[in-house]
């Protein structure tokens, strides 16, 4: 965990060199004004059942002044720490029983990114997602160079693999089965997918700062190689510190070709309200034929927020919020 002090990417094409490559124009193009948001009040929000005791760690962390970010980190830390089958170590492998996992942190302030794809043999992913958002200019680095990218950060290499996972990729292959991958598209009957699952984390701290992450590890029995939605800026998550912020569950690998958090967080900026906005992105995806299993959770800078879902008819998707008021937990219908 960090200590929320050192937040924004070392400088630009920083340097008289860099700008004289960039040509006259751009050297001598003003700088943004800084746009001045008033401070909020803190709320953090966390999808699936996971909600309420990642947001318990989350929220002490905001009252007494902590940061967004290492509020969000801190809540999804837990969660990929807690030994569950469908986020972190220790569960979902994918074909060849590997677990691999996708994260992504994304800091309202600066609109900086950092994420992880495929991320091998180390378990908190959103840490190692953090570390390219912060020390590099880099926004996603993905497979065993991500691992590498993670030891140099000082991350420890240990298996992925625990008891459950391993039972579950023994028994799936013991059956001859064969991945769903390449199966045809979701378009004509519904999908398949039974097996996947995400955390994602949304905080708005005292000091008015949005940040927010998610972490997976991704589909069961995928192709190996396969990195979902999770990391990619207004697939799996996505904020813009003047409007609000978004994190999108399901079948990423559909999930994605819609950037679902982008779309909502704009729907929002456009005027239209957290609720409204989650159905009218949801229904994007329903329109254009597809048959998945999805959902997003948005809370604008507020704190008034929304939910939406297609598919699940027998999983319970939620999100839940935590206020100076209590904690809330909202079943998404
Ligand atoms: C993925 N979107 O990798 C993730 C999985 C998930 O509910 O969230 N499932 O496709």
């Amino acid at each position: 965990m960090g200590d929320g002090s050192k937040i924004s990417r070392r400088a630009f094409g920083a340097g008289a060199a860099g700008l004289a490559a960039l040509g006259a124009t751009r050297a001598s193009a003003k700088p943004a004004k800084p746009k001045t948001i008033a401070t909020g009040k803190p709320f953090i929000l966390t999808t699936w059942e996971f909600g309420p005791g990642a947001n318990a760690i989350g929220w002490p962390m905001l009252a007494s002044g902590a940061s967004a970010i290492d509020a969000v980190e801190t809540a999804i830390n837990h969660v990929e720490l807690l030994g569950d089958y469908w986020v972190g170590a220790g569960g979902v492998p994918n074909e060849v029983g590997e677990t691999t996992l996708d994260a992504m942190i994304m800091w309202g302030p600066t609109h900086d990114a950092g994420a992880v794809g495929c991320l091998k043999r180390v378990k908190r992913a959103i840490s190692v997602a953090r570390k390219v958002m912060e020390e590099t200019q880099h926004s996603l680095i993905v497979g065993d160079d991500a691992t590498r990218f993670a030891a140099r950060m000082g991350f420890t290499e240990t298996s992925l693999t625990s008891v459950v996972s391993q039972q579950a990729w023994d028994k799936w292959a013991a059956t001859g089965a064969k991945t769903t991958a390449f199966d045809p598209e979701p378009i004509a009957s519904a999908d398949k997918l039974v097996g996947h699952d995400t955390v994602g984390s949304i905080a708005l701290d005292a000091a008015g700062n949005l940040c927010v992450g998610c972490s997976t590890n991704g589909r069961e029995f995928k192709i190996p190689g396969r990195v979902g939605d999770s990391p990619i800026i207004g697939a799996g998550a996505y904020c813009d510190q003047a409007v609000g912020a978004a994190v999108a569950t399901g079948n990423g690998d559909v999930m994605m070709r819609f950037l679902p958090t982008y779309h909502v967080v704009e729907l929002m900026r456009g005027g239209m309200e957290p609720q409204a906005a989650a159905e009218a992105t949801i229904q994007r995806i329903v329109d254009a034929g597809y048959q998945i299993d999805g959902g997003i959770a948005v809370i604008r800078r507020d704190g008034v927020h929304g939910g939406a879902k297609t598919g699940w008819a027998d999983t319970p998707f939620s999100y839940s919020v935590q206020t100076a008021t209590g904690n809330v937990t909202v079943p998404v219908s």
